[in-house]
């Protein structure tokens, strides 16, 4: 990125549609921001990035979670449901190494979050993803599907999370399901 110098600065959101079904927003500037005094030298970034596995080969288990919604989108499923947290819905071994596929079944962008642990995105809509590292969250086009493999191997993750829908009235309009890592 090129240093910018003194003046001030508009930062904007871009204008973006979550689907058919979804919300329409116009890009807005989220802030302004004034740029004063002398160059710094920047930071070092390092040459390489830690090494991270590859888990396609170490799959050990697969299953599908399905998001839906109602018409008027005023309530949001996993798998038919909405959260109850008294109930658990997904029950997995430590150890584990699960593929999951997960489908969007709703005119309306939604996306994938699990607490706990990261996970390999390996394709989106059955088109293959490039490797290059984990991550928590990932979209879920509309109508379409990801596949992400899940390590559940860490023992500090031993109990009851959850995995969810990121946008917050998503999750609070009952998108959200709890799952239990058993030692
Ligand atoms: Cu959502």
């Amino acid at each position: 990125m090129q240093a910018a110098g003194p003046g001030t600065y508009a930062l904007r959101t871009a204008q973006f549609s979550t689907g058919p079904q979804g919300n329409h927003y116009a890009g807005v500037v989220l802030a302004t921001v004034r740029v004063a005094g002398g160059a710094v030298t920047p930071i070092a970034l390092p040459e390489q990035l830690l090494p991270v596995a590859d888990l396609r080969g170490a799959v050990t288990g697969r299953r599908t979670i399905v998001f839906s919604e109602t018409d008027d989108g005023d309530t949001l499923f996993i798998d038919g449901r909405t959260f109850d947290p008294n109930r658990i819905d997904t029950r997995v071994a430590l150890g584990a190494i699960e593929e999951w596929t997960i489908r969007n079944a709703s005119g309306e962008l939604h996306d994938f979050h699990i607490h706990q642990t990261h996970f390999q995105v390996t394709e989106v809509n059955g088109v293959p993803q490039r490797f290059d590292g984990y991550q928590d969250i990932v979209n879920v086009p509309v109508h379409g599907a990801v596949k992400v493999i899940i390590p559940f191997t860490d023992p500090v993750i031993v109990g009851r999370f959850v995995y969810h829908c990121h946008l917050l009235s998503h999750e609070d309009k009952g998108m959200m399901a709890t799952i239990e890592v058993t030692p």
